[in-house]
């Protein structure tokens, strides 16, 4: 048989899944077979699926087998894979031309929307970008521009995006120079970044007591990228008063949390002002649409205003921006009801499952972001995530896939919740659960 696709196979008597072959062909074709790592499932093993098409909760591979998923794009399906009305949005806007590198109203919409959900947390205006990297990578730009230094803060196991200043590894200890945490990260510029441990506030201190010229603090006020981490009692509060105290900026980092865990995004559930914000996932309804903003006075050094400079061809893009903002037309009270419900389920039913099948296991929630590790006891930092069993994880993501539910490809990441999450999705998912901890 001979194909344009895929290369030539020898003829098997079984058959092999659609996505193991065209993962053999991408790997031909692109690195790893992926345009981003997490998706070659190197954290849990095996093949990743190929999707062939979205809708709702559920997604569908090549093989036509069908999923409950909790990826949701990693984060962005608040409303679902396919919401009608988004998806309507970028029809409508695309046949009406899909980008003119000159300013449209929609990105004023855009911007009126997000800053009325947040203004009272200190967002005054905003800058449309096009990925989550290029909003923290540009905020922390920013912060130096406006501050004259140059060293940022950030926790270990957050994750903002590869910006080289924040693909940074611990130095030899806390309140020390970091290193690369990437090859191609110039140790000159990794120096630059100091890392400490989530919800340690005494390192922070540390850090502020060795070093006289921080520009910022960037965090994820809820840590998504290490499993499912809360803040402490005290610890955003503890920041905001070093960063106010020590004239540097407040990053927060809500890629992830932004209008996910609350309908004014973490900010509002803690009710902390940072002084820059970063924003994506959700606010761009799956489209390649992020955004930082802040305080007008920091905003305001911004090219073509300000001597910091900031550019996108893209930035803003019309198809991008309408379907973040049919996404944010739809946010109401009851959609963060529901996701929190969903999620609120799913932890009381798995910490029953896990009891019922005598699995070391512990999952918490925020909002419409799930978390679940086994271990014994939730996980402070990443220290003590690293300690968790992520073998485990790993036969349990398999186990979960093989009954059609499908969690995020990694231990060190949360499971996202929708409002297309119906009862149904949660049978076959507390069902599949039911026996995949009784063997894992
Ligand atoms: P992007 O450049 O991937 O759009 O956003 C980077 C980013 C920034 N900040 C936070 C808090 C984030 O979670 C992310 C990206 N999140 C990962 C999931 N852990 C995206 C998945 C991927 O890398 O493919």
């Amino acid at each position: 048989m001979t194909s344009n696709v895929l290369p030539e196979m020898p003829e098997y008597n079984m058959r092999i899944p659609v996505s193991e072959k065209l993962f053999r062909r991408a790997q031909t074709l692109i690195p790893g077979g992926v345009n981003s790592p997490v998706r070659a499932f190197k954290g849990v093993g095996g093949t990743p699926v190929f999707v062939a098409a979205a809708e709702g909760a559920i997604f569908q591979d090549m093989d036509e087998h069908q999923y409950v998923d909790f990826v949701g794009s990693w984060g962005p399906m608040i409303l679902g894979h396919a919401n009608p009305r988004v998806i309507e949005a970028i029809k409508n806007t695309a046949e009406m031309g899909t980008s003119f590198g000159a300013p449209t109203d929609r990105e004023t919409y855009l911007a009126d929307l997000l800053i009325t959900k947040h203004k009272d947390w200190g967002v005054e205006k905003i800058r449309l970008v096009n990925s989550g990297t290029e909003a923290t990578m540009s905020a922390i730009r920013l912060a130096r521009g406006y501050t004259g230094k140059k060293r940022i803060i950030k926790f270990d196991g957050c994750y903002h995006g590869h910006g080289d200043s924040l693909l940074v590894a611990a130095g030899s200890g806390a309140a020390t120079a970091g290193i690369p945490g990437s090859a191609g990260v110039p140790e000159e510029l990794a120096a630059l970044t100091t890392i400490v441990p989530f919800n340690d506030l005494d390192a922070v201190k540390a850090v502020f007591e060795k070093f006289d010229d921080i520009a910022c603090i960037i965090t994820e006020p809820i840590c998504g990228n290490m499993g499912l981490i809360k803040p402490n009692d005290g610890f955003l509060e503890g920041l905001r008063e070093l960063c106010t105290n020590n004239g540097a900026l407040l990053i927060f980092d809500e890629v992830m949390t932004g209008l996910r865990v609350h309908k004014n995004s973490a900010m509002g559930l803690y009710n902390i002002k940072p002084d820059l914000a970063c924003f994506g996932k959700v606010v761009g309804g799956g489209m390649p649409l992020a955004v930082y903003g802040g305080r007008q006075e920091v905003m305001d050094h911004l090219a073509p205003l300000g001597p910091v400079y900031q550019a996108g061809t893209l930035s803003g893009n019309p198809v991008a921006t309408a379907a973040g903002c049919a996404t944010l037309e739809q946010l109401n009270d009851d959609v963060y009801k529901k996701v929190t419900e969903i999620s609120a389920t799913l932890e009381t039913e798995l910490t029953r499952l896990a009891k019922k099948h005598n699995q070391e296991m512990v999952c918490h929630h925020v909002g419409g972001m799930f978390g679940l590790f086994f271990a014994d006891k939730l996980p402070q930092n990443f220290d003590e995530v690293k300690a968790t069993n992520t073998d485990k994880f790993s036969r349990f993501f398999h186990g979960m896939l093989e009954e059609g539910v499908y969690l995020p490809p990694s231990a060190f990441e949360a499971w996202f919740t929708s409002t297309a999450h119906e009862e149904l999705h949660m049978d076959i998912t507390l069902k599949a659960a039911d026996k995949v901890l009784a063997r894992v």
